[in-house]
């Protein structure tokens, strides 16, 4: 009879120590700081439509053939001083050096109704002067030598070929 009011006692202790340290641990996780979380908006990536892959610059079909009036240095020549065209090609005969400069053709030339379309007359003094002219559609194939009126001499000399 005397053991049991000990234990009790014990057992009073045991249970009252358990509660205060359940207390503790259960008020020591409320002061927590949450830093607010700063959404990257300012980063956004970048459209996708401008990393978009671009079509292969194909020169479409009659565009300008642009034959330079003066070499890059200065020479008395056209350059290129040979090329061949179709019917329908579009030639721009470009004043770029050592002006003035124009595109004549020689008199025996294939087609003379069409070399006269394809002339360029006119002296062209100033750089970057240009005219487009059209290979027209009935010239006749074959070769249309042609030279620049002032620098004939020089050596200013090209040929044209017109493909049929
Ligand atoms: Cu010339």
């Amino acid at each position: 009879m005397k053991k049991a009011p000990v234990s009790f006692a014990i057992a009073l202790v045991v249970l009252l120590s358990a509660c205060g340290g359940g207390e503790t641990t259960t008020t020591t996780t409320t002061t927590e700081t949450t830093p607010a979380p700063t959404e990257p908006s300012a980063t956004a990536p970048a459209e996708p439509t401008a990393s978009a892959p671009a079509e292969p610059a194909v020169p479409a079909p009659g565009e300008g053939l642009v034959v330079k009036m003066g070499s890059d240095t200065g020479q008395l020549v056209f350059v290129p001083a040979k090329l061949t065209v179709k019917p329908g090609d579009k030639i721009v005969w470009l004043m770029n050096k050592a002006g003035p400069h124009n595109a004549v053709f020689d008199a025996n030339v294939p087609d003379p109704a069409a070399a006269k379309a394809m002339a360029l007359t006119k002296l062209l003094n100033k750089p970057g002067d240009k005219l487009e002219v059209t290979v027209p559609a009935n010239a006749k194939p074959g070769d249309y030598a042609f030279n620049c009126t002032p620098h004939k001499s020089a050596g200013m000399v090209g040929v044209l070929t017109v493909q049929q």
